[in-house]
């Protein structure tokens, strides 16, 4: 059946990344809460939610937002978050580079004192420029910064990238970018 998964991956997104509390779920420290609650949380707000619902938002995410785990009993965001979460990633070196897209108004202060996660736990990067510039055109038209990322790494800093290729980081110091 086609569905309109984007509304359903945004309200998950919503209780995985932030607001958990909102339907009553506990989540453990490294993100994941249990599914019949989470179904049991959904389907009170929203009668159209169902385990078939679910099943297909993980699966046919556009960017791979979600998994499951090995039981399929646990469930949990794969980055974005703002609750206090330990997603357990392993350190990775990251490419040579990496790109981060953001918007004009925010340059000068990135240039200033670097990328910070703001309400988020990590910045967030990309592999490639298309997917900088797309993320950077959420907010408007997109400004590319090209990080140093080896060289970030060979002097100590931690990259963590996720099942689904976002680079993890917990700050980018402004002698590691330069605006593309
Ligand atoms: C900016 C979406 C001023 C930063 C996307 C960004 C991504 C600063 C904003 C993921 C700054 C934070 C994350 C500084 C950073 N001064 N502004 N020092 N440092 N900023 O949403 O990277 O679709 O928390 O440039 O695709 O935009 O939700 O980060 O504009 O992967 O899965 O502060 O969210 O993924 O905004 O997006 P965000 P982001 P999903």
């Amino acid at each position: 059946m086609k569905r309109n998964l984007k509304k359903y991956s945004k309200f998950l997104s919503y209780i995985l990344r932030h607001r958990p509390d909102e339907l009553g779920l506990e989540m453990s420290r490294s993100g994941w809460v249990s599914v019949p609650a989470l179904l049991e949380g959904l389907a009170e707000r929203d009668g159209s939610w169902s385990r078939e619902v679910l099943e297909q938002v993980v699966r046919e995410n556009d960017k791979q937002r979600f998994e499951f785990d090995d039981t399929g009993h646990l469930i949990r965001a794969r980055q974005g978050h703002t609750v206090d979460v330990d997603l357990g990633y392993d350190p990775t070196e990251p490419p040579e580079l990496l790109y981060h897209g953001t918007v004009p108004k925010f340059l000068d202060a990135i240039v200033a004192e670097g990328l910070e996660p703001k309400e988020r736990h990590h910045v967030h990067l990309s592999h490639d420029i298309k997917t900088a510039m797309q993320v950077g055109n959420r907010r408007g038209k997109p400004v590319i910064l090209v990080i140093e990322a080896r060289e970030m790494w060979d002097d100590g800093h931690e990259f963590f990238c996720t099942p689904n290729d976002v680079w993890l980081v917990e700050s980018v110091p402004p002698e590691y970018l330069r605006v593309d």
